[in-house]
């Protein structure tokens, strides 16, 4: 239920931002947190900080022509929101799916901004990306496709202003065209323009494992403050990219037993355990589909469509996109016995399913808090790049883990204060609201 102080503020987010049902659905569920927070701090109110925080401070939309293998032309859009720059400069992936449009890119720059504000980094919020295809796409269609991109995108972008990194369709080959370009467009090796590098020129270690691992290392958090532990405990985790993997692969080392992963073509079922090196070979190598997988594994079941969700598990880890576990998938996950559920993906659960799971009393960690971090360990990169540093793989897991446990800190310890004990949406939704909203009062009218 939103607050009726702030009703009026979420009637004018419809009006002015029509046609973007993400937009508004991750609109609301803040908004939904903070009634408490307005009542308590008037002057919040006064200076419209809700209203500001709800409207990107700019957002860019571009033609990015390219041509393919076989000399036909294609027109994409291209999209960068800078959605907030209170805490520091724009700081956000880019993603590259037919599925992408305004709507998508503005819930992701939203979201972006108090993911950003939990880490306690230097870092504002934005989010970028691009309606292109890159499924089928050659090396060489892809390489095109990122420099023609780049080629507007980069009078927008700075390792002071906005510092983009990967998101889905995006990881560190497309990062690595992406800077190339930047570098002979600009004539400056500015490293910390954009993160998620290659680790042999400016990218740090740990952060193409980060967001899974950070994600991982929530969830263990939150299950030993509610007095419990993954312990051998079956887990699902959804979608088969750079943020499953790494999720797949840390909860194993915590103890869980990972049994089943998906695209989005189907559902690999492994009752034996994910074998993570091969699954490593399947996705990163070979760029290839999970039916290659359950081939190559024996005991392994591959089930085209379907929800993963109707597997059994006590932990759900949904990785893949957003909306992609429905009211009905809560339903069965619970009737399944699931007492945990933490989004590695940026707003997977749907309302219903949000509603399903707290009524339940599920455990459940909101993708802002859980997924944050990858753009942490993009923080971290910066700050090498930086002070043109070169930190380990231990000492840069050791900070991750310390972050990770810092954000869990805030939004448990806040949710208590403000009365919604074990509620991490409300408790991350506050926290990071005041950081953001104590900066741009300090900031004046901007
Ligand atoms: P990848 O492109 O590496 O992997 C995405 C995975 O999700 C693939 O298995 C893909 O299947 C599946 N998927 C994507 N879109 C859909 C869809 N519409 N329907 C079904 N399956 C889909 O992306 P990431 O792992 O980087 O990102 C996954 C999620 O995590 C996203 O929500 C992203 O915003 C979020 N995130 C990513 C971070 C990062 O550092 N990369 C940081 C924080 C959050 P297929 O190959 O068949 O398309
Ligand atoms: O959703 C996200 O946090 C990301 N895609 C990572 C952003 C980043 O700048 O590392």
């Amino acid at each position: 239920m939103i607050d009726e102080k702030l009703e009026e503020v979420y009637a004018d987010v419809l009006r002015r931002n029509p046609g973007e049902p993400e937009f508004h659905q991750a609109v609301r569920e803040v908004l939904e947190s903070l009634g408490v927070v307005v009542s308590k701090h008037p002057e919040f109110a006064r200076q419209k900080i809700i209203q500001r925080i709800c409207e990107p401070e700019r957002q860019i939309i571009f033609r990015v022509p390219w041509q393919a293998d076989d000399g036909e032309v294609h027109i994409n859009r291209g999209f960068r929101v800078e959605f907030n720059s209170a805490l520091g400069p724009y700081k956000g992936g880019l993603r590259f799916h037919p599925s992408v449009y305004l709507g998508t890119v503005k819930f992701l720059g939203f979201e972006q901004t108090f993911k950003n504000a939990l880490t306690n980094l230097p870092i504002g919020g934005g989010k970028g990306g691009s309606d292109f295809d890159p499924k089928g796409r050659s090396d060489d269609e892809v390489m095109r496709f990122c420099q023609s991109l780049m080629t507007e995108l980069y009078r927008h972008l700075g390792e002071y202003t906005d510092v983009p990194a990967g998101d889905i369709g995006v990881g560190t080959r497309e990062i690595g065209w992406l800077f190339g370009q930047y570098k002979r467009i600009t004539n400056r090796y500015e490293s910390g323009v954009l993160t998620g590098k290659g680790t042999d020129w400016g990218g740090a270690l740990v952060r193409k494992e980060a967001t899974g691992y950070g994600a991982a290392f929530f969830l263990e958090e939150m299950l030993t403050a509610n007095g419990t532990a993954l312990d051998d405990r079956t887990c699902v985790v959804s979608g088969s990219g750079n943020v499953a993997i790494y999720a797949i692969e840390k909860i194993t080392q915590l103890g869980g037993r990972v049994v089943a992963c998906s695209d989005s073509d189907g559902v690999v079922f492994d009752p034996a355990g994910i074998d993570i090196g091969l699954l490593k070979q399947v996705k990163e190598v070979e760029r290839q589909r999970l039916t290659e997988y359950a081939e190559a594994r024996p005991g392994a079941t591959h089930q085209a469509g379907g929800s993963i969700w109707d597997v059994p598990c006590q932990v759900a880890v949904p990785c893949a996109t957003q909306n992609e576990l429905s009211g009905r998938d809560a339903r069965m996950l619970v009737s399944n016995g699931c007492i945990a559920v933490a989004e590695g993906a940026n707003m997977p659960c749907t309302p219903e399913a949000l509603r399903v799971f707290t009524s339940a009393g599920v455990l459940f960690a909101p993708g802002k808090a859980a997924n944050a971090g990858g753009v942490a360990t993009s923080a971290l990169e910066m700050q090498q790049n930086a002070s043109r540093d070169r930190w380990t793989f231990e000492h840069t897991e050791t900070r991750l883990a310390q972050i990770m446990k810092g954000i869990h800190a805030a939004c448990f310890e806040t949710a208590e204060e403000y009365g919604a004990q074990g509620d991490y949406v409300k408790g991350a939704n506050i926290a990071a609201f005041q950081r953001v909203a104590q900066a741009m009062v300090a900031f004046g009218l901007v």
